[in-house]
This record gives structure tokens, sequence and C-alpha cells, in this order.
């Protein structure tokens, strides 16, 4: 069975004016789009490796035929990081998250603050394209990482709690260079319900 692109879970327009619509149609329909038609062509003559999960690909590149495994690893990883990208962002949204994960990134970071300054270092440290991540680690421990292209954290047995997309083709359009701007931006449109969401389905 062939990837699927997702449906966008709100309009092009719901971030403005974090995240333009231009770009969120294009990130969508053009960038993703490519990931899973290109994740498909991979596939194509490996129909056992069509049925299992993506997550589960990713989890074990080295099971991968060489032949495709960068394009596995390429585009396999960003069908799965956008995935969730849309599912992190939101209208009306940001804010700090309460409850446990709002305890655990408190103990984690020594404070709400302190883990927005570890995450925006990630994401303004990485050096040409990738993203930075909230991760869980094997134990459940919550730790900030950055990881390159379309690298998932699921390769290094991490769970990712929360992905902040820093390709130019994330903001340019509107932020150009800007890309500490964007990333200041991007805060006032973070869903923590969904992040709380995957923070409860992690072993502890
Ligand atoms: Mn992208």
């Amino acid at each position: 069975m062939a990837h699927e692109l997702p449906p966008l879970p709100y309009a092009f327009d719901a971030l403005e004016p974090h995240v333009d619509a231009r770009t969120m149609e294009i990130h969508h329909d053009k960038h993703h789009a490519a990931y899973v038609n290109n994740l498909n062509t991979a596939l194509e003559a490996y129909p056992d490796l069509q049925k299992k999960a993506l997550a589960d690909l990713l989890s074990d590149l080295n099971a991968v035929p060489e032949a495709i495994r960068p394009a596995v690893r390429n585009n396999g990883g960003g069908h799965f990081n956008h995935g969730l990208f849309w599912k992190w962002m939101a209208a009306n949204a940001g804010g700090e998250p309460g409850g446990a994960l709002g305890k655990s990134i408190a103990q984690a970071f020594g404070g709400f603050a302190g883990f927005k300054d570890q995450f925006t270092k990630a994401a303004m440290g990485r050096f040409g394209s990738g993203w930075a991540w909230l991760v869980a680690d094997a134990s459940g421990g919550l730790k900030v990482v950055s990881t390159a292209n379309q690298d998932t954290p699921l390769a290094d047995t991490m769970k990712p709690l929360l992905g902040l997309d820093v390709w130019e083709h994330a903001y340019y359009l509107k932020y150009q260079n800007r890309r500490a701007d964007y990333v200041g931006a991007w805060w006032n449109v973070v869903n923590w319900a969904e992040v709380d969401s995957l923070f409860g389905q992690i072993k502890r």
C-alpha cells in the first residue's frame, strides 16, 4: 500500500501572521507531497517494505536495502517529520504546557524558559537544513536535540515530542534569512495539546 499525503489539519492561513499562508501551501502541497511521492517510488520494487509502518522503517534503516536506504532516509524521514509537524502547530495556540508535561519540562530544563532557550539554540545552531527536537530518550528522560536534513530522532531510539523545521523552505518567503524571527514567532503556534498527547504515550 502506498504512503499518502495527509491533509493539512487547518486552512493554509490558519497560522497567520506567524507562519504565512503561501509558505504553508507550498510546504505542504509541494515539499511534503514530494517526500511522499519519492518514498513511494523508492519502495516500488519492495512490496515487503511497503507493508512496514514508516516509523519502523526509519527506526531500523540498516534493515533497508542499501540501494534505497538514502531515499528512504531522506524522503521517508521527510514524510514522517512533516506528518508530525503540521499537528504540532495550531491556530490560537502557543503559551506554556501545564500538567505533567509542564512539570517534566521544568524539571529537565530548569523551567520553561530554560527549555525554550535550549530548543531555540538547537534550532539556531543547526547549520543548513534540519530540525530541532524535544524528545524522550529510551528511559523517558526529556532532551533537546537537533538532526540534519530529514533525519528523525527515531534512528537514535528517541521518541519525538515536538519538532521545528528549520529548512529555509519553512520560512524564507516571509522571513528570508531571519531564522531567529521565524523561530521566535513559531512559539505562538505551538500546539501543546498534541505534545501532551505524545508525552502521555511514552514509557516512564
Ligand atoms: Mn519542511
